[in-house]
């Protein structure tokens, strides 16, 4: 048994996603619940993924490719987990800010965020503090993650933190922002609740924000 949680594993790792729903229901047939599966095999996984990631041991295509193995093995797991109550994980949403057209990086972290059960809504690139604002009232949130790649869209940031204070929503929403130009200091100036600087750091970050963890990320 211990072997094919190791299988699974290294399938998502080397981005094979039949293998990975292969293994995944071969797992479920032997009676092995979600919560070992995911303890013993997609967590560890991505772990590693995101080790390998910082050392630059990996390029940004194979880690796509991991995380549509990851996708896969969630889309085996989904009616399970969706018949489990009190494993909600929560509502992200997810967007790039105005003037900004780059979205590789945010649809990683949405995808990452997705694959570990999140209810993710990409509203997309070039985002307004308007649509931001918009978006939260429609699908009220737990957490609003956004993107910037570029310097000067950065003030954005701060424009829909203050668009989201004179719409009241505020105190309603967590806030996370991330990018290559984002850093603590700015994250911290402009009263967002965390900061990553990658998509795993992003990973961990939401999950301290949803369970109201002070974690490394939180701000
Ligand atoms: Co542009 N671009 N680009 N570009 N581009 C950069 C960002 C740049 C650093 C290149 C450079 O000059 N060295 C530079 C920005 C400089 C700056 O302001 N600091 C730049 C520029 C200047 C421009 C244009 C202005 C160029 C021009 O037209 N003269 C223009 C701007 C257009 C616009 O947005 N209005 C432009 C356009 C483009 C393309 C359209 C050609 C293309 C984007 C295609 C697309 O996204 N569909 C593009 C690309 C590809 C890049 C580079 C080469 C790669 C970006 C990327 O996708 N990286 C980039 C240089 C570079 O970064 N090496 C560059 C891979 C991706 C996985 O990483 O997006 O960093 P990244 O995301 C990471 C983290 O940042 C973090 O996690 C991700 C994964 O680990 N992260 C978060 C991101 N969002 C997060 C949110 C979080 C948490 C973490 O929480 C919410």
């Amino acid at each position: 048994m211990d072997k094919l949680f190791i299988d699974l594993k290294e399938a998502i790792i080397n981005g094979q996603t039949q293998t990975a729903m292969d293994k995944t229901k071969l797992l479920l047939r032997k009676g092995v619940g979600v919560h070992e599966i995911i303890k013993k095999s997609t967590d560890p996984s991505f772990k590693e993924l995101g080790e390998k990631m910082q050392k630059g041991e990996i390029a940004i295509p194979d880690v796509l490719m991991s995380a549509r193995a990851m996708l896969a093995v969630m889309y085996v797991l989904e009616p399970i987990i969706a018949s489990y109550k009190g494993f909600a994980k929560g509502i992200i949403v997810i967007g790039t800010v105005a003037g900004d057209l780059h979205d590789i990086g945010k649809k990683l972290v949405a995808m990452l965020l997705k694959s570990r059960g999140y209810t993710v809504i990409d509203i997309g690139i070039d985002v307004t503090k308007e649509a931001f604002v918009e978006a939260v009232k429609k699908y009220k949130p737990d957490v609003l993650a956004m993107s910037s790649l570029l310097t000067l869209t950065l003030v954005e940031f701060k424009n829909v933190m203050e668009a989201l204070k004179e719409s009241g929503l505020r105190s309603k929403v967590k806030v996370i922002v991330g990018g290559a130009p984002v850093n603590v200091k700015y994250a911290k100036e402009i009263g967002a609740d965390a900061f990553a600087s990658d998509a795993f750091e992003a990973l961990e970050a939401v999950d301290d924000l949803i369970y109201n963890k002070i974690g490394k990320y939180s701000l």
